[in-house]
């Protein structure tokens, strides 16, 4: 007799099944990730309708088969997993930071789009008047740290806004397929696909963010009160009116999201500390290769082994002069062990010397994790990552760039007021904007913000979070967002956020392993082999562990803590209070 008993269905899988099953995903999403990284590569490095149209073929296989393997993996869902196996099957589903749907045409359709729009935003050209002397991304970005003119500085701003327009639709679209693709791996939408990366539900993601904005947020309205005080004195407070955000122009930088380039305009007159990096660079005729191995000297003064030969002669140091590039900075691994690159438009400038360093930071993470298994090939969130390099030039304090030959004289401590404000300015200038670019996003994957709000959507949150305004009208025909790199290639920002928090406790700590007494500003773990093996021992750990684990190694900490830039702050902070007294602050 047959019997059909209830109660004796098919045993589900076993765990072996789901360990067999985890280790063959992996192996096949490395060679997937590798050929998407090469024709990324030679996209970004040298676009054209080909090797934009090779990138997007790679992209497509890899969306493919990461959907595919995510949409297997559901039948482990059931089964009580060890914790290690269940979290890679989470690692699965987030690790592209893209979902789309089962369809291949609709898959190939996202890649196309995402792709495409990576290659405008690299190719943007603003050709004023006639047509000719146009002008590019990394030019208008010097032009716009220099001028003081309004009138040129309005032209700059408003010029680079007109490359994003035509990305708005396909914005639009790729928000629909990708919202329809985390769908399908059951996340509500893309934002929340992204927010589940942080090893806590995605909920309670959001209100950690939450928690640590209200920390520095004090500190970020004392600087915004004191800088717009100062660009009235400088502009007139017809131009920067007292009381209300700041016009986004006058900040500069083409984003407003870093102020040290106006430091000239708000920094404190009788505390300047008398050297500037990038006059520094030049006095010493320090090229762009050299700017990089100041950087590999760094990390090998913490016991870092020297960048491979192929880091030398892979890399793209320089803009190339008969080939469109995405200029943005970028941190590559291409075979995911050791051909590690940086691709880089460096200016012998400040700037670009604290860039080389955050993007030789990720490479120096890539290459210790390159022993891990394939899905802990990363970091332990998105925001070490980011926060690694930072970290490294958070130590470019007077007594270092004395020691390396770059600088004659240490500035007295009477000057460290003016060191904390040109750091303040980048530091922490960007946290609201650090933040909003993705509250932004999360919107508008979860639809809050719709297709025909994307730009008023974008002003509300800058003027909410930054307290600037766009400086003359813009309207739903402008799609300002899509002129921020990360909007058209579809990289998460939060973690620019979580590493401008990480870095200063990372530094607080390696500091107390250093043994370097003194303020926080002025130490720096130049030469510690100590700090570095410290250091090192996280990034071995890639995402193999829950992040606060990773955190703890360096920090002694399990949780993303801002007191550290507060305490770094501190004595900014006391100033501001002090020049603040009397002014009305907020917007
Ligand atoms: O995009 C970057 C890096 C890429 S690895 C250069 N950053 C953000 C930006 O430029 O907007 C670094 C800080 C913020
Ligand atoms: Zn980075």
């Amino acid at each position: 007799m047959l019997i059909l008993a209830a109660g004796c269905a098919a045993p589900g899988p076993s765990v072996e099944e789901a360990r067999a099953f985890v280790d063959d995903a992996e192996i096949r999403l490395l060679e997937h990730w590798i050929v998407a990284e090469r024709a990324a590569w030679v996209q970004s490095t040298f676009i054209t309708d080909d090797t934009t149209a090779i990138a997007a073929d790679a992209q497509t296989a890899l969306i493919g088969a990461t959907m595919e393997l995510a949409s297997q993996a559901a039948r482990f869902d059931g089964v009580t997993l060890p914790e290690e196996i269940r979290r890679k099957l989470m690692l699965l589903k987030t690790s592209m930071g893209l979902a789309a749907p089962e369809d291949p045409a609709l898959q190939a359709e996202l890649s196309r789009i995402t792709t495409g729009m990576e290659s405008t935003y690299g190719k943007g050209l603003v050709c004023p008047g006639d047509g000719e002397d146009c002008l590019d991304l990394p030019q208008m970005e010097r032009m716009i740290a220099e001028s003081r003119d309004t009138d040129e500085l309005l032209d700059l701003w408003t010029g680079w806004r007109t490359i994003s327009p035509p990305m708005r639709a396909q914005y639009a679209r790729f928000v629909e397929l990708a919202n329809a693709g985390a769908g399908d791996l059951g996340f509500a939408d893309l934002g929340e696909l992204w927010r589940a990366g942080y090893d806590m539900p995605p909920d309670a993601f959001t209100a950690e963010l939450e928690r640590l904005w209200q920390q520095v947020r004090p500190l970020y309205e004392s600087l915004h009160c004191h800088v717009r005080a100062e660009l009235g004195e400088e502009y007139g407070t017809a131009v920067v009116p007292p009381d209300e955000p700041i016009p986004a122009h006058l900040l500069g930088n083409m984003w407003s999201q870093t102020w040290a380039n106006i430091y000239d305009i708000v920094g404190p007159a009788r505390s300047d500390p008398g050297y500037d990096l990038t006059q520094l660079l030049e006095s010493n005729r320090v090229d762009e290769l050299e700017m990089v191995r100041y950087g590999e000297r760094f990390f090998s003064s913490l016991g870092f082994a020297p960048l491979p030969d192929t880091f030398w002669d892979r890399s793209l140091f320089t803009q190339p002069v008969d080939r469109d590039a995405v200029c943005h900075a970028s941190a590559w691994d291409l075979d995911f062990e050791s051909d590690v690159r940086i691709k880089m438009c460096i200016g012998v400038n400040g700037e670009d010397f604290v860039v080389i360093h955050h993007e030789l930071g990720h490479n120096y993470y890539q290459r210790a994790y390159q022993q891990q298994s394939p899905l802990h090939r990363t970091s332990a969130n998105d925001g070490f990552h980011e926060g690694i390099g930072d970290t490294i030039a958070l130590s470019m304090t007077p007594e270092y760039l004395a020691e390396v030959g770059l600088l004659r004289r240490v500035p007295e401590a009477d000057r460290d007021l003016g060191l904390l404000m040109r750091l303040a300015l980048d530091k922490v200038a960007f946290l609201p904007f650090g933040l909003m670019v993705d509250q932004w996003r999360w919107k508008v994957f979860s639809g809050e913000i719709g297709p025909d709000e994307y730009n008023e959507g974008w002003w509300d949150l800058r003027t909410e979070y930054q307290g600037i305004r766009a400086p003359v009208p813009r309207s739903e025909a402008d799609f300002d967002p899509g002129a921020k790199y990360h909007i058209p290639a579809n990289t998460s920002y939060t973690r620019y956020f979580l590493a401008h928090i990480l870095q200063f406790q990372f530094h607080r700590a390696l500091c107390e392993v250093a043994d370097v007494d003194g303020p926080l500003h002025r130490c720096s773990i130049f030469g510690s082999l100590e700090a570095g093996e410290r250091l090192n021992t996280m990034l071995e750990m890639g995402a193999s562990q829950p992040w606060p684990n990773a955190l703890e190694v360096v920090t002694g900490q399990r949780e993303m803590d801002a007191t550290a830039i507060l305490d770094y702050f501190a004595p900014l902070q006391a100033w501001l209070d002090e020049q603040n007294a009397g002014r009305s602050c907020g917007w």
